[in-house]
């Protein structure tokens, strides 16, 4: 809105002209929507404690799980809304792409607000069934996937990490490749959001590892200078990407060990559909899987549980799944699984970086 607003009058006010920038926008929507987390959330927590919002903590997790019986839960209402109301303060917004990735990330903030809603308000025990979940996840995917598909100069090619001569041309199949994406990140970083600050912490990384291909990809003279895929337009999701990091920030204030609060469904559905989303717009589709590496081990480490126990009639490979219920139950502290996890996923942003000239 302020490029709108206030960037025209850069003829009469010089200084104006600074609204132009996508870094200097970008750098303000992280700023903004930080300060927006971190003000509003004590008030946000007690709202979400007055309406007794709290997490119920099952039995057969970790004991050290029970000492956060309620917790107030749908922190990722606020992250939301701070990312939210940021990007549409600082964006363009007659760029397509903000207004794609705006749709699928208050859409899937909305599935996992209904799941949040009917489990913690109307205290159904199961919430949305994961059928009713998968299908409204699923569609909402696919709808994004042939909206990019519209843009008329929207490649259907898929960037292959570390060979720059390998770009698959997906046609119309590339709708699906773009809904499995955005359907898994968000599923993966669900299931990573088990322990203080554990999803968040990495959704900043990535967000930031993100912001960083954003402004490169849409820069026609860089683009083309680190050979990558030039995107007309997708520069301005650094701005997006920017409010995320921030708003991330501003809900780990709260959400660190001890938490305060828990982000919810709205809040990691939301998140991970996003990081996909960015992925697929910015053609570095197949590198998400390095930048969310901690997501993707987390989902694995479940996919490899559940069907070897299924398999071997209740064995398991990990003491618990998703993974880092592992290294609790190996008696590894909380904040210790949390930092360490963390390392491991700046280690794996600064490997995509290196993407850039690795190639
Ligand atoms: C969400 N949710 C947390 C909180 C958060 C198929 C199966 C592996 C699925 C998996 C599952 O349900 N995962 C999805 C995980 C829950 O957190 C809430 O959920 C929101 C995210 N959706 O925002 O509102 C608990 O996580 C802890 N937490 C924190 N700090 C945070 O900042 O400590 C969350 C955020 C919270 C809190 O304790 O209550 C969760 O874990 O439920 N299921 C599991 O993860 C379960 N695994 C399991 O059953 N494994 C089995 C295999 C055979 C399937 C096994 O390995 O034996 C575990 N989760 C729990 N208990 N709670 C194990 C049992």
């Amino acid at each position: 809105m302020f490029y709108h607003l206030l960037y025209p009058l850069h003829t009469e006010i010089s200084a104006f002209n600074v609204f132009r920038y996508i870094t200097f926008r970008t750098i303000y929507a992280s700023l903004t929507a930080f300060l927006i987390c971190f003000l509003l959330g004590p008030w946000a927590i007690r709202k979400l404690k007055d309406m007794q919002v709290g997490q119920y903590i099952r039995e057969d997790g970790p004991a050290a799980h029970y000492k956060k019986a309620g917790t107030p839960t749908m922190g990722g209402t606020l992250i939301l809304f701070s990312i939210a109301l940021s990007t549409l303060l600082w964006s363009n917004l007659t760029n397509y792409y903000i207004w794609i990735i705006l749709m699928v990330t208050v859409g899937y903030g909305g599935i996992g607000f209904i799941d949040d809603y009917l489990m913690q308000v109307k205290k159904q025990s199961k919430g949305l069934s994961v059928r009713k979940k998968f299908l409204l996840q699923t569609v909402l995917a696919i709808t994004t996937g042939i909206l990019l598909y519209a843009i008329p100069d929207f490649s259907t090619r898929v960037t292959v990490p570390f060979f720059k001569n390998i770009s698959p041309d997906l046609g119309w199949g590339y709708i699906l490749f773009a809904a499995l994406i955005i359907v898994g990140t968000s599923n993966a970083v669900n299931l990573t959001d088990g322990l203080d600050g554990l999803a968040i912490g990495p959704v900043i990384i990535a967000a930031v590892t993100y912001m960083v291909f954003s402004y490169v990809s849409g820069h026609v003279n860089i683009a083309d200078y680190l050979q990558i895929k030039y995107v007309a337009g997708s520069g301005e999701t650094a701005v997006f990407c920017g409010a995320m990091a921030g708003a991330g920030l501003g809900f780990l204030w709260f959400n660190t060990y001890p938490a305060q609060v828990f982000m919810g469904d709205v809040g990691s559905l939301s998140l991970g559909s996003a990081l996909g989303t960015v992925a697929v717009i910015t053609k570095q589709e197949i590198l998400l899987v390095l930048v969310g590496g901690l997501f993707v081990v987390e989902a694995l480490s479940v996919i490899f549980q559940v069907s070897f126990f299924k398999m071997t009639n209740g064995r398991r490979i990990f003491k618990m799944a998703p993974l880092h219920h592992h290294f609790e139950l190996k008696g590894w502290a909380e904040p210790k699984v949390i930092v360490r996890f963390w390392i491991i996923a700046i280690a794996l942003a600064m490997i995509s970086m290196s993407t850039l000239k690795l190639r």
